[in-house]
């Protein structure tokens, strides 16, 4: 009776243990682009949001957050070309309605501009570089289908090994 007490509660030290590594691991992040500025033309630093990228590290997974008001401005999704001049002739996706929440789905660089007129060459446009949630910066290379379920699922069997192994040693 004592043994089986001790037994259960080493398992679940273990469970916690793993639990806890497993969040800080997968946590995906929201991140309100712009910050307090939010998604708008910059009035005095064209590179705002350059500058507001560069000290960060994106994993698939994580959420960017375009805060603006509903017909002031929007967020398309364009290619390289299509943020290097300011055109949305090649537009991945576009979403009017303020706030935006896009969840950064694949590896490699994205780009994200406003398509009012004027907006984008005064430097609202944003560029961020997404690595996979092993930190793997390979530009370009889509990433398989692992999306939080999955590396769930990936997690909780490993517990479930790690605690039968542990009960078996025990
Ligand atoms: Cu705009």
């Amino acid at each position: 009776m004592k043994k089986m007490g001790r037994k259960s509660s080493m398992a679940m030290a273990v469970v916690c243990v793993v639990l806890a590594s497993t969040l800080t691991t997968y946590a995906s992040t929201t991140y309100t682009v712009g910050d307090s500025i939010g998604w708008q033309v910059p009035t005095s630093n064209s590179n705002l949001y350059d500058d507001w990228a560069d000290n960060k590290t994106f994993v698939v997974g994580d959420d960017l957050l375009f805060k603006f008001i509903t017909g002031e401005h929007d967020v398309a999704e364009v290619t390289e070309p299509g943020y290097d001049a300011c055109t949305n002739t090649d537009t991945i996706s576009t979403d009017n309605k303020g706030p935006v929440k896009i969840t950064l789905k694949r590896t490699g660089d994205h780009y994200f501009i406003c398509t009012y007129p004027g907006h984008c060459p005064a430097g609202q446009k944003l560029k961020v570089q997404v690595q996979s949630e092993t930190g793997d910066t390979t530009p370009g290379v889509l990433s398989p289908p692992r999306n939080a379920a999955s590396s769930l699922v990936v997690t909780i069997s490993l517990v479930f090994v790690s605690i039968s192994t542990f009960v078996l040693l025990c």
